[in-house]
Parts: C-alpha cells; structure tokens; sequence
C-alpha cells in the first residue's frame, strides 16, 4: 500500500481538477465551502446493531433486523460514544447524532418507554455539547412487548394505542427539550412498524387508528426551532409483508394534511422506484423533507451507504433544486457484518461524497443544453462529467477538514480494532 500522499501532492492535484471545473464554469472552492455546511445526521444505531440499552437483551422486530456477528459492537453507552468519536474522527465536515428512545440511561430497570423524559438523555445532552453536535431523536416503536402483535399506534387494543401515544409525546417532550438546549431543532422522526404478514380483512381500521392516534401525539404545538416532528413510511418489513399501515401515500397525505415532515428513507420503495425521481414531486408541497439515506438489496436490508447512482441521484436533485436548507439528511443502516466504526466513516464519507458531486455539477449548461433541444449534449455532458478528477476535490475537502484523504483512513480503524474492539469479547 502506499503511503498517504503528502499535502503538496494533493494541493496539485486539486489546482488540476480546478481548472479542469473552472472551464466547465463550477468553482470548486464555492462547493467546498457549501459541502462543509451539509450536515448529516448520523445514527446511534449502527454502533451496537440497533439493539438500545434498555436491558431487554433479545427482543427484537418490528420488521428490521440487523446481521451479521462482526466482533467488538458497543455494550454499553460509554462504549457507544467513544466508537463514535473515533468514527466521527475520519468524517470531514460538522454533523448531527440521530438518538432512538431506546437508547436512554436510567438506573432504574423498571423505566418503560411510556416513562421516559429529558433526564435520560442528559448524559448524551453532555457529551454531544463536547462533541460540538446537535442531536436528533426517534421515538422506538418496536423490539418491546407491546410490539408483538405487530401494532403499535395502529392496534386494535385500546390500551396498547395509550401505551405507544405516551411514548410518542414523550419523545416530543425530549426532542423539544434538545433542541431547546443545542439551539438547533431536534428533528424527531416517527417510524412505525404497524402492519401484517398476510392480507388484512381491514386495512382502513388500522389506518384510521394510526391517525387518530398520530393527532392525539401531535396535538401539542412546540416551536419550529426546538423541535421538528417526521414521519416515514414503508413499504413492507419482516412480518409486515402483505400490509404496513404507514405506507408512503398514507404519510404522504398525513404530512401535506398536517404540516409535519415527510420522511423518505431510499430503502423504503419498490425497487425500481427512485427516491431521488420523487423529491421535485413533494417539495413544492412539503416545507421541508427528511431523508434517510440508505442501501437496499433486493428487500430493505440497510446496507451501509455507498458512492452509487442512486445516492448520486438523491443529491443531484436536491442540489438542482436548490434545497439543502429544506431537506434534511440522515444515514439509516445498521450492518452488524463488517467493522461497525468502518461503516458509519464508509457511510457518511460516501453520502458526503455524493454531495461534493452534486454541487460540482455544471446544472446551468446541462438545462441550457435542454432548453436549446439538444439533448446529446446534455447526455454526453453527464456523462463526460462521471469522469472528471473529482477525487482530487474530494482529497481536498478532507485535508481541509483535517481528516485523512482517499482510503488513508482505514489504518485507524484497524488499530482501533485491534486495541479497543477485539478486546471486547
Ligand atoms: C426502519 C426505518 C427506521 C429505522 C430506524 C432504526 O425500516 O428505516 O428509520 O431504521 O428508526
Ligand atoms: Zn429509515
């Protein structure tokens, strides 16, 4: 292996690609400087395999699972946030932590989620102020016993809707506290598993349940800039194949009809469908958007985020659209199979990488191109595009950020392997 080139090599490099961009008209210094203001909110959950720290080893579902036995995951909060650190050590740029209900400290073992307030999370409240990071919360409405039937918010029992309602204004509560304490809204994002494996007699029930229930959380007002609230859909989930209430045309009515965020997480649609392809589509409806970037195979399967066209594609549309203040951006995926510190720095190096390629993009002569009817250019421009020294830009952005270049990150993630992960047997 080489060893990491030295700053003067990637100053050189980088003078190449910017004149190579600067006579497409693109000043890459202008996209580094607007590349350092994504953000991008990066899930708890990948660090310990979703499973949360409320003791209840074992209870797991609502339709996701995560695989894979890969030595070393976080047992513990304080192991949690040091793998975190070290990751986030190899991320350019400033981001956000996404917080699950279940990730809560408490010394008392009888804590349920119907219990939960501010005071759990005020140890995470005190390490994201050192970290410099604003947090973003979930509410958790699965791997408990109130989520066996498969129905939470939209089940047919009275009490088990009460238990899942408290929790949900709960979570507001505790979003709304963060928010008001990091000076930044915490967006809190609503995933509800609710649905069956086979066909269900009564699919309008369990959707007029869900949103009576969804009012019943929403219906007290917090200010814009402490909390946001989001609800994301789904297509189908383990157990939840034939049927899942909060399907994407259910949330996308529910958000427009109410005023909250839309979610849409790339892993969530049928897959031909593209994600990127719907975000012209709601915008001009929706004030703002959450995203969940992630990597589907064949099913939801939450792989780690990569470099692909369809990452690509998701941030070629919000660039041309002009909304990086508008869509908000989060990393969904929980791969227990490899390194889970790599995974996060694979994740969101490459969601930030897919950003740099968007603004990179000369939009002004692919739509002038368009608009004179000549769409071989405009092909041919995209194409040629694929290929220009955009890694030079992308070195650059990680020297400026004062994280290692290219693939030179990876020797720390092994040492750390080595010394903290494989002694965690
Ligand atoms: C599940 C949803 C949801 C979860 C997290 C853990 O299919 O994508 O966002 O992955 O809440
Ligand atoms: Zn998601």
């Amino acid at each position: 292996m080489f060893s990491a080139p030295t700053e003067q090599y990637l100053e050189q490099a980088y003078h190449r690609a910017r004149d190579e961009y600067a006579d497409l008209g693109i000043d890459t210094g202008e996209a580094l400087q607007r590349l350092a203001r994504v953000a991008v909110s990066i899930n708890c959950w990948q660090g310990d395999d979703v499973a949360g720290f409320e003791g209840q080893e074992g209870i797991t579902g609502g339709g996701i699972l995560a695989t894979g036995e890969y030595p070393g995951k976080a047992r513990n909060p304080d192991e949690l946030r040091r793998d975190f650190e070290m990751a986030y050590s190899l991320i350019p740029g400033k981001h956000r932590f996404n917080l699950h209900a279940m990730y809560r400290e408490s010394d008392n073992p009888a804590l349920d989620r119907d219990g939960i307030g501010p005071e759990h999370f005020s140890r995470w409240m005190d390490w994201a102020r050192e970290m410099d990071l604003a947090l973003d919360f979930n509410p958790t409405f699965f791997s408990h016993p109130l989520a066996k039937s498969g129905y939470t918010l939209a089940s047919r029992d009275e009490k088990v809707r009460a238990f899942w309602i408290e929790h949900g204004k709960r979570s507001r509560q505790i979003a709304a506290h963060l928010g008001a304490h990091q000076g930044s809204a915490s967006i809190n994002n609503f995933w509800v598993p609710d649905g069956s494996k086979d066909e269900p007699a009564d699919r309008l029930a369990h959707r007029e349940l869900l949103i009576q229930s969804l009012d019943e959380i929403f219906s007290l007002a917090y200010p814009r800039e402490q909390t946001l609230d989001a609800v994301e859909s789904k297509l189908f989930g383990i157990g939840s194949e034939a049927f899942v209430a909060g399907s994407h045309d259910f949330y996308l009515a529910y958000a427009i009809s109410r005023g909250v965020m839309l979610t849409m997480d790339a892993g969530h649609y049928h897959p031909t469908e593209s994600v990127a392809e719907k975000i012209s589509a709601v915008l001009p409806f929706c004030q703002d958007l959450l995203l969940h970037l992630s990597r589907p195979i064949r099913w939801d399967s939450d792989h780690v985020v990569i470099f692909d066209d369809a990452t690509r594609d998701i941030f070629r549309e919000v660039q041309r659209a002009r909304s990086f203040d508008r869509v908000h951006l989060a990393v969904d995926f929980f791969d227990a199979s490899i390194n889970r510190i790599a995974a996060w720095v694979i994740g969101v190096r490459s969601a930030l990488k897919a950003a740099l390629f968007a603004l990179l993009e000369p939009t002004d002569l692919l739509v002038a191109a368009e608009e004179s009817g000549d769409t071989a250019t405009r092909l041919a421009l995209q194409q040629e595009l694929l290929t220009l020294p955009f890694g030079a830009v992308w070195d650059k952005f990680c020297l400026d950020q004062g994280v290692p270049p290219g693939r030179f990150w990876l020797a720390q993630v092994k040492e750390y392997e080595q010394q903290v992960l494989r002694k965690r047997q």
